[in-house]
């Protein structure tokens, strides 16, 4: 079990480091949001100096699924901001379409929890928003491979759940919990 952490770990440092080194390529013009930078080129969020970024990236197959140990992954970083204006910016690092759905989570419940219906995605009642229009904010037909989207909220302290809703993404482990602590 040890052994197998640590190869976990290595594969997390490895997604990361690819990451940096996508944002490196970019070269000048980077963007710097609280805890987290991302690459400012055409396709990024206007810079929001009073709020957070969170990167989220979705994948699918390959790396992230040997290290994630599903068929597919999301993951917010940071996992915690504070209160207030808060840009997702959803990178699609994957090799087929995804979305990012912003769905309140409830005292109690956890993510992964929810009922997933039978076409394969969970209701979306109480969406905060999303981010799924390649290179633009907001909603749209999803991103698709190496694209970026983004929507900017406003939110107050609590749990959120982060979600591909696309056909059985959800169920296939596309779901992170965004935490927004009080200012
Ligand atoms: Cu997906």
């Amino acid at each position: 079990m040890r052994a197998g952490r640590v190869l976990v770990a290595v594969a997390s440092a490895a997604v990361l480091t690819g990451c940096v080194t996508v944002n490196e390529q970019a070269g000048p013009g980077m963007m710097h949001g609280r805890g987290a930078t991302v690459v400012r080129s055409t396709c990024a969020p206007p810079v929001d100096a009073s709020g957070s970024t969170v990167v989220v990236m979705l994948g699918d197959g390959g790396m992230m699924r040997r290290m994630h140990g599903g068929t597919a992954m999301l993951r917010a970083v940071p996992a915690t901001v504070p209160a207030g204006p808060v840009t997702l910016l959803a990178q699609n690092m994957g090799r087929r379409t995804h979305e990012l759905v912003v769905l309140p989570l409830a005292p109690g419940e956890s993510v992964g929890e929810r009922a997933v219906g039978v076409d394969g995605t969970v209701d979306e009642t109480g969406s905060l928003g999303e981010a799924s229009a390649p290179c633009a904010e907001g909603a749209g037909d999803g991103l698709t491979p190496g694209a970026v989207g983004w929507v900017t909220l406003d939110l107050p302290a609590g749990r959120y759940e982060l979600v591909c809703n696309l056909p059985r993404h959800y169920a296939a482990g596309m779901v992170d919990e965004l935490v927004v602590t009080a200012r």
